[in-house]
């Protein structure tokens, strides 16, 4: 459960992450493509090379969904619910990559954010990550 002061911390970080949504989603997928091999499979279909198009838009894509999600905090279940179809019923995505990715993006903020990605801010975000997959593996049976 996020507690309103977890929510307070994670809005306040992700203003920094405004203007930067492509820059950081497509950073923390060719982290997660490089220290996660595995993940690729899910993209055979991308140009997989730093900086393509493809990788660009769609970590500008993930960005912005988790960026719907920071103003949904409250309703995340009903937020998500057609992104959660997409992951349980076309796409199949093995839920533990969910971790994998988060791991990579709070990376990515901790690289470019520096110090104002305190432990607090940290410990905010993992849960708010770790709220956003369980509601993205939620419909898989
Ligand atoms: Mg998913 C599509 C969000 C994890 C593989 N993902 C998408 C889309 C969004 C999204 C917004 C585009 C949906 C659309 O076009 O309607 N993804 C999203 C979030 C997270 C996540 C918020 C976790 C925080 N996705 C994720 C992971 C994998 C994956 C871990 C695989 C390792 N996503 C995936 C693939 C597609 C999407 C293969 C389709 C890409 C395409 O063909 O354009």
């Amino acid at each position: 459960m996020l507690t309103a002061e977890d929510k307070k911390l994670i809005q306040a970080i992700w203003d920094k992450v405004q203007g930067h949504q492509e820059d950081f989603g497509a950073e923390a997928l060719q982290r997660m493509f490089i220290t996660y091999p595995t993940t690729k499979t899910y993209f055979p279909h991308f140009d997989l090379s730093p900086s393509s198009d493809q990788v660009r838009g769609h970590g500008k894509k993930v960005v912005n969904a988790l960026g719907n999600a920071v103003k949904s905090m409250d309703n995340l279940s009903q937020a998500l619910s057609e992104l959660s179809n997409l992951h349980a019923y076309n796409l199949r995505v093995d839920p533990v990559n969910f971790k994998l990715l988060s791991q990579c993006f709070q990376v990515v903020l901790a690289v470019h954010l520096g110090k104002e990605y305190t432990p607090e801010v940290h410990a905010a975000f993992d849960k708010f990550l770790s709220a956003v997959a369980a509601v993205l593996a939620e419909k898989y049976r």
